[in-house]
């Protein structure tokens, strides 16, 4: 069986809800990238733009990035990893951004807007590149609009099958696509959870699933701490563990995660017993 894949996430921006402001400049960004791949991070996911929702978890959201800020975050990161030989993807939903990164080498662009842009997949399509389509709705905001499924697994498999019918219209061949649920983006921590546990039917549709549990807040809302607090995105790295394995015993292809060691512990273990018969 194929070994998973284990994707690096770089956030070059000053307010990430899990690393905010550790990486916003290119020479930090660039030394952490390094890190990830030394510590076995197959693929390094760079982002320019928190997607942060806005919601009950967040507040606000995200603010709003400029497209020339974002260029400038995330280009010169990429091409200098690109010149280091990684293996890169660019967390982006504009079309600028995805066409940029694809001329300094990314190979694959990690759309969490689910292929809203036709340009996008145009650029992706041109580039022979690879393309994630996170499962989403509007932009991730956690609200009724939202967070009405009637199953919320079978709608986010309906939903996806449908942004791919899309991708490939635009020209991206089907081996070039990857699906995502897309978790906690316009779903409540019960979801999300739901998500995760049934994740066998994204798997079956034959599609290459990469999976993002790490740090994110439906860990802390099912595990709090006894003292009935919410544990901090740095103190969910054992939950993110346990989520990082539960994929890959369902199938998954990849997961992309922030601690990149203890992942590796994770999914290496979790290949083992999947060998051994166990799966979720
Ligand atoms: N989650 C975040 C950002 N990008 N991309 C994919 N494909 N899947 C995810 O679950 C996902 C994503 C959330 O923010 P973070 O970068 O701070 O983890």
């Amino acid at each position: 069986m194929n070994r998973v894949q284990i994707w690096g996430v770089l956030n070059v921006t000053p307010d990430s809800f899990s690393d905010g402001g550790r990486f916003a400049t290119t020479d930090r960004a660039v030394a952490h990238g390094l890190a990830l791949r030394a510590q076995g991070a197959d693929v390094v996911d760079v982002g320019g733009a928190s997607s942060r929702p806005a919601g009950p978890v967040y507040g606000a959201g995200a603010e709003p990035v400029p497209v020339e800020e974002e260029l400038r975050r995330v280009v010169p990161v990429v091409r200098e990893l690109v010149r280091h030989d990684v293996l890169i993807s660019v967390d982006t939903v504009r079309p600028e951004v995805a066409e940029a990164a694809l001329r300094e080498g990314a190979r694959c662009i990690n759309d969490v807007s689910m292929g809203r842009s036709e340009a996008l997949l145009a650029a992706v399509a041109r580039a022979g590149a690879e393309i994630v389509l996170m499962h989403n709705r509007g932009r991730g905001e956690i609200h009724d609009a939202h967070t009405t499924y009637a199953d919320v697994v079978g709608d986010v498999v309906r939903e996806l099958q449908s942004a791919c019918a899309r991708a490939e219209e635009a020209g991206i061949a089907p081996e070039r696509i990857w699906i995502d649920p897309g978790l906690g983006f316009a779903k409540h921590a019960e979801q999300s959870l739901t998500l995760l546990a049934r994740l066998r039917e994204l798997v079956a549709t034959g599609r290459r699933v990469l999976v993002g549990a790490s740090r994110k807040s439906f860990l802390a809302a099912a595990a709090p701490w006894p003292d009935g607090t919410s544990p901090t995105p740095q103190e969910r790295e054992p939950a993110s563990a346990v989520a990082a394995a539960v994929a890959v015993l369902a199938g998954a292809t990849a997961v992309r995660v922030h601690d990149v060691r203890a992942a590796w512990q994770a999914v290496r273990l979790s290949e083992r017993l999947r060998e051994a018969g166990v799966s979720c």
